[in-house]
């Protein structure tokens, strides 16, 4: 049985997806005999409630010099990291000359923006290729992955910091105990810790299950960080629900007794009693959910390809990963992937094999029915491609339900 990656009690997990390759592995068919395959299992830990994966791989195996994802493919992403950046800076940094640090900064998406202003601020970034395209634009950034030694030794260089900050990472980090502990040796006594991630509550509501898969080790809710934080001496003092990423939660964090705790916090407490996040049952009738979800998917794929319909991806998520290899759904059902992503381009998706290709192709021959993979992406998506679906193009969703966009 795994262990939990907070409190290291054994845990059975609630659900098995099977073999999975790497969600992020985006590979050229000379790789196809060397895919990396194992079984992706998550369950929630009966002492601390976190949910979480079952099955742990070395950091550098999915992190690396070829890392598929730059955060700067969205327009409404990086207008979102401009506000979180400003936020930050209005509530937090409001001394003399402060210092800010980001966990998994990738392209500089929201450095940039503290970058801009003159402000001290450093990225930590281990993945090479992002990491670089930050460098360039002006975002300074150290390569390597964030745990207790880095805050120590990025206190050591540049001082205490006042804020550190993380965006769709802090649940990547199986060892979370110890990046807790380089969070606290790098904040000053009144530093806070603030981050964003999916968020438990909206992936049990709206079924969105394609957000587990192999870089999302913990499943965030406010009762499991409450005890997450309890062991480090810190507490949750404020929650800010936020749309993006399908349903994200930013959560400030800081020493105990440092800073009130807000009334949002007592008000997410009180939603996650009556949403059931602690509850062994939630789960399982979550598994029945994405099980339905599954059918119901591969379903519609089949009966449109027997009606001679074409259909395409659009966007080449790690989420699909999950969605495509747990379904059952190849180029059988799903002729090619748009991407706008050059380095996935040419490529195969992870397990099933659908190849990648530029948006170019879409744009050019676009089919009957376009499944949206980056559906968290959907506003943008849907504003973009008025003309496909002004010429009878439509787009087909599973999250929160299979179906045709309305
Ligand atoms: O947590 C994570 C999030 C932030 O990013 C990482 N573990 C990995 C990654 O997850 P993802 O791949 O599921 O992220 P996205 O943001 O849903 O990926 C969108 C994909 O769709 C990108 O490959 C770019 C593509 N895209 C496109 O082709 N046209 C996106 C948009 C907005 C578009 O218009
Ligand atoms: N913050 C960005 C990127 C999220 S993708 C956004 O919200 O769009 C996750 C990023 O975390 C990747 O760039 C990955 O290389 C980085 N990462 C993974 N493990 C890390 C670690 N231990 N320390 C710092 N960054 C890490």
């Amino acid at each position: 049985m795994p262990a939990c990656l907070i409190c290291e009690e054994p845990f059975q997990p609630f659900m098995s997806f099977g073999r999975m390759p790497i969600a992020n592995g985006f590979l050229t068919e000379a790789q196809f005999p060397q895919e990396f395959f194992d079984e992706l299992t998550v369950g929630a830990c009966p002492r601390c409630s976190m949910v979480q994966l079952g099955r742990i791989l070395p950091p550098e195996q999915l992190f690396h010099e070829n890392y598929a994802y730059f955060s700067s493919i969205s327009t409404r992403m990086t207008e979102h990291f401009r506000r979180f950046a400003e936020w930050v800076s209005g509530s937090f940094l409001t001394g003399k000359d402060p210092f800010v640090v980001e966990i998994g900064s990738n392209d500089g998406i929201m450095l940039q923006n503290f970058a801009k202003s003159g402000m001290r601020h450093l990225g930590v970034e281990p993945s090479a290729n992002v990491a670089q395209a930050a460098q360039a634009r002006g975002v300074r950034t150290v390569c390597r992955f964030f745990d207790e030694k880095a805050g120590r030794e990025i206190r050591g260089e540049h001082g205490a910091a006042q804020a550190v900050l993380g965006a769709n990472v802090i649940c990547h980090l199986p060892n979370i105990n110890s990046v807790v502990r380089g969070v606290l040796e790098l904040l000053d006594d009144r530093g806070v810790f603030v981050f964003e991630e999916p968020y438990l509550g909206d992936i049990v509501e709206k079924t969105s299950y394609d957000q587990i898969y192999d870089e999302h080790y913990l499943y965030y809710a406010l009762g499991s960080l409450d005890r997450l934080f309890a062991r480090h001496g810190m507490e949750v003092v404020d929650v800010v629900p936020q749309q993006v990423h399908g349903g994200s939660m930013r959560y400030v964090a800081a020493r105990r007794g440092a800073w009130p705790v807000r009334e949002s916090v007592v008000r997410q407490r009180a939603h996650e009693e009556a949403l059931g996040l602690a509850h062994p049952g939630t789960y399982l009738r979550l598994r029945a959910r994405i099980e339905e979800s599954r059918r119901k998917l591969a379903a519609l794929l089949r009966d449109l390809k027997g009606a001679g319909k074409t259909v395409a991806g659009y966007g080449a998520t790690s989420k699909s990963t999950t969605v495509t290899n747990y379904c059952g759904i190849g180029p059988d059902l799903v002729a090619y992937i748009s991407d706008t992503t050059p380095g996935k381009q040419g490529r195969f998706s992870p397990g099933v094999h659908i190849p990648v290709v530029p948006y170019e192709r879409f744009q050019e021959s676009p089919p009957d029915y376009a499944l949206l993979f980056a559906w968290n992406h959907g506003a943008e998506i849907v504003e973009k491609e008025a003309g496909f679906r002004a010429r009878g193009g439509k787009f087909l969703v599973y999250v929160p339900e299979v179906g045709v966009l309305e």
